[in-house]
């Protein structure tokens, strides 16, 4: 039988990739689908980072913290070129790193163990333990996923149809008044 410790570490780790494999991923491929190569990387002035820049430090994040971090790979990080990067890379070189990041959280959250969860670990320059990794990668994952919706939003004039399905139920509710 499983342990309250082993019931926790999966019931940490479905909503870990439920939020960053099912919600986020998917949420940055749309919007990355609706944008053209200058719009990715055309920044709104000098002190805000285009969406290309987002994808790269994104990437860069959960590659350090999860992949190398709880995973163990090789920090191969280099954040300040995430931000000066000018672009446009290639849309497939963006999109291929994308699908290594996803593949790598994958991997490395599926082989997390109860003890990972509280073992401390050094990253960045930060000591954090597996729990708060995963949570950091998560809310990070949120945050600028949620700049990059804004910036398409505003520039596209779009529905993202995120809430598609509670929308679609309160309207079904409204008209059975
Ligand atoms: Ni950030």
């Amino acid at each position: 039988m499983e342990s309250y410790a082993e019931k926790f570490r999966d019931a940490l780790v479905e909503e870990t990739k439920r939020r960053l494999l099912e919600e986020s991923f998917p949420r940055l491929r749309q919007c990355l689908s609706m944008l053209t190569d200058e719009e990715i990387w055309r920044r709104p002035n000098p002190h805000s980072n285009g969406v290309g820049n987002l994808v790269l430090h994104l990437c860069g994040n959960a590659l350090q913290w999860i992949g190398s971090g709880l995973g163990g790979d090789a920090d191969e990080r280099k954040r300040q070129w995430e931000f000066d990067e000018r672009g446009p890379l290639p849309r497939e070189e963006l999109l291929a790193l994308i699908q290594k990041t996803e593949e790598t959280v994958a991997r490395v959250v599926d082989q997390v163990s109860p003890e990972d969860l509280l073992e401390m670990r050094r990253v960045q320059t930060f000591e954090e333990n597996g729990l708060s990794i995963l949570v950091h990668v998560v809310e990070h994952f949120s945050y600028h996923v949620g700049q990059i919706s804004y910036f398409t939003k505003a520039l596209k004039d779009v529905d993202l149809g995120y809430y598609r399905e509670v929308v679609q139920s309160e309207v079904k509710k409204l008209k059975s008044l």
